[in-house]
C-alpha cells in the first residue's frame, strides 16, 4: 500500500488541529453518524478547556489509494521540544501560517527545525477568511523567513496553498473556487516522498510516549527497517547503545482515524505504537535481539525552569484532598516523568520535597492542574530559572525572543517595563491598524510574572509570544517589582465587614466565608511592604451579630488566582498551596516572629 507520513507544524493557534478535523472529515474517516467534537484530536481535558494542543498525536486516513499518517503537533513553545523529534519521523511537513498574523516566533522555530532535518515543507496560508487577512504580504514574509533560515534552493521553492481550515477548503490561489481540502491532499501525495526505509531487521526509534490504562506503556514511532508482530522478541537500546531491556512485544497498533487498531504486522515506513516494553522511551531504539547499533536520536532539550513540590503543611492541610503524603506525591511525579520526557525530577535533600524541572511555566502549571484534579494536595515554590556555566566558567542564563503586538499608544510603557526587566529591544515596526510589533531578547528570569502586568498596562490589548532563543551571559540582578502582600494574622473564617474595612489597603484575594490561617496571603498591599491584617473582625453590634447585616457590605470582587497566575505572583519566601478545591498563597514561614528573625538573618548576610 502507498504511504505518506506528514506533520503539521505552526505557531500556536494558527489552526493545525482544526485542519486535521477537516482532513479526517473529508477523507471519510468518520462514520456517517459519528458524533465528532470540534478539534477532535485535542482530546484530553486540559487541552479542551484551554483550546490548545499539549501532546502530539498521530492520526491516519485514506486518500484515494494512499494511506496518509498525519501528526498534529503542539504550537506552544513549552511543548516545542517535541516537534523536532516528530519531524524526524515524517517525510514532509505542512507549515500553517495565519493569514493575518503572519510568521510568528514558533513559526520560525518549527520551520528552522524542518529545514534542518532536510524536509521540503508545504506552506499553507490559513485563515484567509479573516477580515484582516493579508495573504500576499504574509507569503512574502514566509519567503523571507525561509531565506533567513538558510533554506536550500529546493526548500525555497515551496508549494503554497491558501485557504481556511475552519471553512474546510484549500486552493492554489486565494481566488480559486473554495471547495474542499482536495488540493492539499493531492499536494501531499505529489510533494511528500514515500517513507525511506532501510534494509535489515526491525528497528524503530521511540518518538512519542504514552501511558495506556489497559496496555501499559505505548511507544510510537516510525519503523525504519524490518517489521514488527505481536509476541516477537525485542530489545531496547538507548542513544548510546546501552541495553535497556529485553522482552516481548505484546501488541502492535496502527492509527485509523481517531482510533487505534491492533494489527498483525507493522512494516517499515509505517508509524505504529508498540506495547509490552515497559522500559522503552523516547529516543530509545526498539529492535530485534541481534541488532547492536541504535538509530541516531536527538538528545532531549534540557529544562530551563524548576520548582519545588512539597507536602502541604499549612494548617488547612488534608481538609480538601486525599493524596497528601510525600510518598504519594513523589510516586506521582516519578510516574509523570516516565511519560513526559521534557520533565526532570530530582529528590531534594530534605525528604519532604522534590525538585521538578521543565520547559516553562505553562508546562509546569499544567502538571500542577492535572494533579490537583486527581485529588492531590501539595505546595509549590516560585519557579527558578536554571542557569548554566559556559566553558570559561561564566554564568549563563536562558534568553527568550519575545514578540509583543500592541497598540501604538502603549508601546512606550511596554518598552520601558521590559528594559527594567533587562530585555533588549531588537526590532520595532508598525504591524498595521495602529499597532506596532516589538521584538525583544529578554532573560526568562525577567519574564516570570510579566504577562499579567502587560495586560494591565495595555488594557488587555497586547499579545505576547515568547520562545527560547539561547543561553546568554547573566544579566545581573533584576529588581523585584511586586508590591507587598496582606497577610492574615489569625485563624478562622473571613468576614465581609473586615474585608470591606481593608479595601483601601489593597485588592483582596479571598472572599467572605473563606478559611484563613496565620501567615496566609489574603490580598495585595498597595505599598511595597508586607502587612499583617485581621480579616476575622466582625462589626461590633450591641446584641447578636446578624449575618444579613454583614452581607449587606458591598465588596470589590477579589483577584481570582489560577495556578499559573499564582506561580507568576509569589515571591521566594512564599508558597502556593494547591488543593483540589483551592489555590492559596502563603508565607513559607507562617509565624510572624520567625519571619522577622529570618528577615534579620538575611539582612545580616547582605552586609
Ligand atoms: N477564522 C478562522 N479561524 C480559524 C481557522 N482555522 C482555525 N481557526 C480558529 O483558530 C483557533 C485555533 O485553532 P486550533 O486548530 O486549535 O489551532 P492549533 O494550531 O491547533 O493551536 P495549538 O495546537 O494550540 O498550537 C480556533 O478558535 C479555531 O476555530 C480558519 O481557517 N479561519
Ligand atoms: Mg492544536
Amino acid at each position: 500500500m502507498k504511504l505518506r507520513n506528514v506533520a503539521i507544524i505552526a505557531h500556536v493557534d494558527h489552526g493545525k488541529t482544526t485542519l486535521v478535523d477537516r482532513l479526517l472529515q473529508q477523507s471519510g474517516a468518520f462514520r456517517e453518524n459519528q458524533r465528532v467534537a470540534e478539534r477532535a484530536l485535542d482530546s484530553n481535558e486540559l487541552e479542551r478547556e484551554r483550546g490548545i494542543t499539549i501532546l502530539s498525536k498521530v492520526t491516519s486516513l485514506l486518500w484515494q489509494d494512499t494511506r496518509i499518517n498525519i501528526v498534529d503537533t503542539p504550537g506552544h513553545a513549552d511543548f516545542g521540544g517535541e516537534v523536532e523529534r516528530i519531524l524526524n519521523m515524517v517525510d514532509g511537513a505542512i507549515v500553517l501560517v495565519d493569514a493575518a498574523e503572519g510568521p510568528m516566533p514558533q513559526t520560525k522555530f518549527v520551520v528552522g527545525k524542518a529545514l534542518k532535518v532536510g524536509l521540503k515543507p508545504i506552506v499553507a496560508i490559513n485563515k484567509v477568511d479573516r477580515p484582516d487577512a493579508r495573504p500576499s504580504a504574509v507569503i512574502n514574509e514566509v519567503f523571507d523567513l525561509f531565506a533567513a533560515l538558510d533554506a536550500s534552493e529546493a526548500q525555497l521553492d515551496f508549494p503554497i496553498l491558501y485557504g481556511s481550515a475552519k471553512q474546510g477548503w484549500m486552493a492554489a490561489t486565494p481566488d480559486d473556487p473554495k471547495q474542499s481540502m482536495a488540493p492539499l491532499f493531492d499536494l501531499v501525495l505529489r510533494h511528500v516522498a514515500p517513507p525511506a526505509v532501510e534494509e535489515g531487521p526491525l528497528r524503530m526509534l521511540g518518538t512519542i510516549l504514552e501511558a495506556n490504562p489497559y496496555l501499559g506503556r505505548l511507544v510510537t514511532g516510525r519503523i525504519t527497517s524490518g517489521s514488527v508482530r505481536p509476541n516477537q522478541a525485542a530489545k531496547v537500546l538507548d542513544r548510546d547503545g546501552n541495553l535497556i531491556e529485553q522482552g516481548r512485544v505484546s501488541k502492535v497498533l496502527a492509527f485509523r482515524g481517531l482510533e487505534r487498531q491492533p494489527i498483525e504486522e507493522g512494516t517499515a515506513g509505517d508509524i505504529v505504537s508498540i506495547a509490552g516494553l515497559p522500559e522503552a522511551t523516547v529516543s530509545h531504539t526498539i529492535c530485534t535481539p541481534d541488532v547492536s547499533e541504535p538509530l541516531p536520536a536527538q538528545p532531549i532539550d534540557p529544562p530551563t525552569l524548576a520548582m519545588t513540590f512539597r507536602i502541604n503543611d499549612s494548617p488547612l492541610a488534608g481538609t480538601e484532598g486525599d493524596k497528601v503524603q510525600s510518598r504519594v506525591i513523589r510516586e506521582r511525579l516519578l510516574r509523570e516523568a516516565e511519560g513526559n520526557v521534557a520533565l526532570r525530577i530530582a529528590e531534594s535533600t530534605d525528604k519532604d520535597s522534590m525538585e521538578v524541572a521543565g520547559r516553562g511555566e505553562l508546562q509546569l502549571g499544567i502538571l500542577i492542574e492535572t494533579m490537583r484534579r486527581e485529588g492531590f494536595e501539595f505546595s509549590v515554590s516560585r519557579p527558578k530559572v536554571l542557569f548554566e556555566r559556559d566553558a570559561s566558567g561564566e554564568l549563563m542564563e536562558p534568553i527568550e525572543e519575545v514578540v509583543i503586538d500592541v497598540d501604538d499608544e502603549h508601546s512606550g510603557t511596554v518598552v520601558q517595563k521590559l528594559s527594567e526587566r533587562k530585555a533588549e529591544l531588537v526590532e520595532m515596526r508598525p504591524s498595521g491598524g495602529g499597532r506596532v510589533r516589538l521584538i525583544f531578547y529578554a532573560p526568562t528570569r525577567g519574564l516570570i510574572g510579566y504577562q499579567g502586568e502587560l495586560l494591565t498596562d495595555t488594557r488587555g490589548t497586547a499579545v505576547m509570544n515568547r520562545l527560547f532563543h539561547a543561553y546568554g551571559p547573566h544579566k545581573g540582578e533584576i529588581p523585584g517589582r511586586r508590591n507587598g502582600v496582606l497577610i492574615s494574622n489569625d485563624v478562622g473564617e473571613a468576614v465581609a465587614y473586615a474585608l470591606w474595612n481593608l479595601e483601601e489597603r489593597g485588592p483582596m484575594m479571598i472572599e467572605p466565608g473563606w478559611k484563613v490561617y496565620r501567615g496566609m496571603i489574603i490580598g495585595e498591599h498597595t505599598r511595597d511592604n508586607d502587612l499583617e491584617v485581621n480579616v476575622l473582625k466582625g462589626k461590633k453590634l450591641t446584641n447578636i451579630r446578624t449575618h444579613s447585616k454583614d452581607e449587606a457590605v458591598r465588596l470589590t470582587p477579589p483577584i481570582r488566582m489560577t495556578v499559573e497566575k499564582a506561580l507568576a505572583y509569589i515571591a521566594d519566601d512564599e508558597f502556593v498551596e494547591v488543593t483540589p478545591k483551592s489555590i492559596r498563597l502563603r508565607k513559607k514561614l507562617l509565624d510572624p516572629h520567625e519571619r522577622k528573625r529570618d528577615e534579620r538573618r538575611k539582612e545580616a548576610e547582605r552586609v
